[in-house]
């Protein structure tokens, strides 16, 4: 087995201590890109399921990852509060006692981008949501707020769902059940002024018997990156992207970790300085390394690493490989560099993570084949990278292209 600070040699020579280390992540991690959302809602009006649907966790590691914030706010880091990439403000007790947001609007107004509130559409009973959300609403009259409808099945009991069209072209809206539409009004009215979108959703379980189980739930997602600030929108767009294609639950497992090592790694590494050997960076990914193997329960032994030794060693290829991938992008500087350590992180997790599947397989990869699923992974990084910051606007100010 060999202990963190073997690995952190075989990567890095000893140049950062976990003292060190653990000071530059807390730096690194108010710098990063971590979407805040504030849930805000009645029990049973449907954020949970949101949350779920989100990030792919069980309702477990959900439970258990809520930690109290407020009197009457807890708050879930996914997929942990060391390695955020999004974070959930969850508001209990709304509709029951009187709840006074001042608490919460003083915690949250910093940190929180958007404000998502959840109710059923069949609830009418919504009055003691308004008064708080006015003064959430006039905390912050930028920051957007999204009404999620959830329940809509509870106005057509029994029945499928409408043609998903029905709900979003106003032209087919008559094909929508009677109820459904009448309720749908008064919500519109109810929250005129109050919310910048609706949303209708039906976050169901597979036993509810709905062809579609998540349904609305690409529009939810379309209105969030919609209505993030620009620079946290890539958060939701990387995951939402890289975990489609995963059918393995090791993988899935896996997948949301590399995507925060890779984004504190860009996080890191957007300094005007080259370049990805920064010694955080390097100790970022021996963490995710080892982070990885847990998941996949291996230990980490010498003759296992090996095949990586030489395969990772390749900063220039890596280097040649992302910048002949960017090429088309107009980014120089601290941007490059960013997408570099990016692209980097994430080759190497979703290469150890083929490593591992291939290992519990019963096979030995050699050192050649780690560097052509390496190489193929940091193509597919920069790939991602680029479509999900082609809005981006050129920097001006680095010189230092890779
Ligand atoms: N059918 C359906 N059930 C939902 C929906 N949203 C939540 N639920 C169910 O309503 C219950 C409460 O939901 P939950 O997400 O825990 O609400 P929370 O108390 O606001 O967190 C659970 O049994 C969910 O499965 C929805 O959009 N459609
Ligand atoms: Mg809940």
């Amino acid at each position: 087995m060999w202990s963190w600070n073997s690995l952190k040699a075989r990567f890095k020579p000893g140049t950062l201590s976990e003292d060190e280390f653990r000071r530059q992540q807390e730096e690194i991690l108010k710098n990063a890109p971590v979407p805040v959302f504030w849930l805000f809602g009645k029990t049973g009006s449907g954020k949970t399921s949101i949350v779920r649907f989100l990030t792919g966790a069980d309702d477990a590691s959900i439970g258990n990852g809520f930690r109290p914030e407020t009197q009457h706010s807890r708050q879930f880091d996914f997929p942990d509060p060391e390695f955020p990439i999004l974070r959930f403000l969850d508001t209990r007790g709304l509709g029951e006692a009187r709840y006074d947001p001042q608490e919460d609007i003083t915690a949250f107004s910093q940190s929180a981008h958007l404000v998502i509130v959840t109710a059923r559409l069949m609830d009418h009973a919504l009055e003691p949501l308004l008064d708080p959300l006015l003064a959430i609403r006039k905390a912050a009259p930028h920051r957007p707020i999204l009404l999620a409808l959830t329940c809509l099945h509870e106005a057509y009991p029994r029945s499928q769902h409408p043609p998903a069209d029905a709900f979003e072209n106003a032209d087919k809206s008559e094909e929508l059940p009677a109820d459904l539409r009448r309720s749908l009004e008064r919500q519109r009215e109810r929250f005129a002024g109050i919310a910048d979108r609706i949303v209708l959703i039906d976050l169901t379980r597979p036993d509810e018997g709905f062809a579609e189980p998540n349904f609305g739930g690409d529009r939810l997602k379309a209105a969030l990156v919609d209505l993030l600030p620009a620079a946290y929108r890539q958060t939701i767009l990387n995951l939402d992207e890289a975990m489609r294609p995963l059918a393995d639950l090791k993988e899935r497992q896996a997948m949301p970790y590399i995507l925060s090592y890779s984004t504190l790694a860009a996080t890191a590494a957007a300094v005007p300085v080259p370049w990805i050997d920064i010694p955080v960076v390097m100790a970022l990914q021996s963490h995710m390394v080892s982070k990885l193997a847990k998941i996949y329960g291996q230990s980490l032994d010498s003759a296992m690493i090996a095949p990586f030794a030489g395969a990772m060693s390749g900063r220039l290829l890596a280097r040649l490989t992302v910048r002949s991938t960017l090429k088309l992008m107009p980014i120089i500087g601290a941007a490059a560099n960013a997408a570099l350590a990016f692209a980097y992180m994430w080759a190497s997790g979703r290469a150890w993570c083929w490593y591992f599947g291939e290992l519990r397989a019963g096979n030995a990869p050699s050192e050649a084949e780690v560097q052509r699923i390496w190489q193929g992974q940091l193509a597919s990084a920069a790939e991602l990278w680029k479509r999900n910051h082609k809005h981006d606007a050129p920097e001006s100010g680095g010189t230092t292209a890779p």
